[in-house]
């Protein structure tokens, strides 16, 4: 539980006042596989103002920050499908003794992908975390990075397709978040959005549905309108859902005439689960019983020429998480199982 501050409003005219003064904050370094990346290696470099927030939630500067759409990083920095990497903000400079973000701008921090090739336009930006505010410790991501000199660490998605992307970092600053901007330009939520390009490396296929930057948040959105001075305990992170591997949307995996050769070999037995699993490297079947299926993928990797050597059966219902394989829990009866056929590469 949060405490409950009092002379809010005399708080909220601090925080106006300390966000005229240069109290902002930008992606400074990136650290991957044991590795720093400085602002202009693999982090696009800024235009002089390189602190300074975003307000308008419909800017185009919400892709990339100010001018992240025209800059161009010397480098797309390899990181490997499923690694943890470490971004790192900062104030005024990228030293250890800098504030990282005025005590004033707590929020959240949000971090998105998009292909590199779509600079940042259309319906392409998914999310891969996020961290709002914890009740139990009374901390926003905002005070950790803050405790951290800058640095928070997130995972690149295991499963997504190996490819250039951008990697958008985001604090969402809140100090003065209580009135919607378009009713007042002079407050409203701080969005400090910065870009690198990073090159992932792995087996994955998926490729997460996407979504438009700008476009993801509204001025009244919620956690966009919020009340940091008011009594809280919690807080509506806003954006889209993060991206969790296994949940894409499922790519083909057989072609349609194997795919038909795999159903005619089991008749009945099996059918095609529509949106079961949504990993693009799984596919998903169900069938009544655990040796219906057993034979129907035996059948189906005889003759599959490309695929066949990674084909796992589990007996799970739900796809986000595949259970134990069947194989591995004999004698147990299955209702319904789901057939995932990885795709090997
Ligand atoms: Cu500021």
């Amino acid at each position: 539980m949060k405490t409950t501050f009092t002379f809010s409003s005399a708080l909220a005219l601090f925080a106006g006042l300390a966000s005229v003064a240069n109290a902002h904050t930008y992606l400074s370094k990136l650290n991957i596989a044991g590795t720093q990346y400085d602002e202009g290696v693999c982090i696009r470099p800024y235009p002089s103002n390189r602190n300074f927030p975003v307000k308008d939630p419909s800017s185009s500067d919400m892709t990339c920050g100010v001018g992240g759409l025209s800059s161009t990083a010397a480098k797309t920095c390899p990181v490997a499908a499923g690694s943890k990497i470490t971004v790192e903000w900062h104030h005024d400079n990228a030293s250890d003794s800098d504030d990282v973000i005025d005590i004033t701008h707590m929020g959240p921090c949000l971090v998105y992908m998009a292909p590199l090739s779509s600079n940042g336009k259309g319906d392409v930006w998914f999310k891969v975390f996020e961290d709002g505010y914890d009740a139990s410790s009374n901390q926003w991501c905002v005070n950790k990075i803050r405790a951290n000199h800058g640095k928070l660490d997130i995972t690149i998605p295991s499963d997504i397709k190996a490819g250039d992307y951008l990697l958008r970092t985001e604090v969402i600053a809140l100090h003065e978040s209580d009135t919607d901007y378009a009713s007042n330009s002079a407050r409203g939520s701080q969005y400090y959005p910065n870009c690198a390009q990073v090159s992932v490396t792995g087996s994955g296929a998926a490729v997460p549905v996407g979504h438009a930057i700008p476009g993801i948040y509204k001025t009244n959105s919620p956690g966009i309108i919020f009340d940091l001075y008011s009594s809280y305990n919690s807080y509506p992170i806003p954006g889209p859902a993060v991206y969790v591997a296994g949940s894409a949307a499922p790519a083909p995996v057989v072609s349609s005439s194997s795919e038909t050769e795999y159903t005619t070999t089991t008749a009945a037995a099996v059918t095609t689960t529509a949106a079961t699993t949504t990993s693009s490297s799984v596919e998903s079947y169900s069938a009544t019983t655990s040796t219906t299926v057993t034979s129907a993928v035996q059948s189906y990797a005889t003759t599959s020429t490309t695929e066949s050597s990674s084909v796992e059966i589990y007996s799970n219902t739900i796809a986000q998480t595949p259970a134990a394989p069947i194989s591995s829990a004999p004698g147990s009866h299955h209702s319904t199982v789901t057939v995932y056929v990885n795709k090997c590469h």
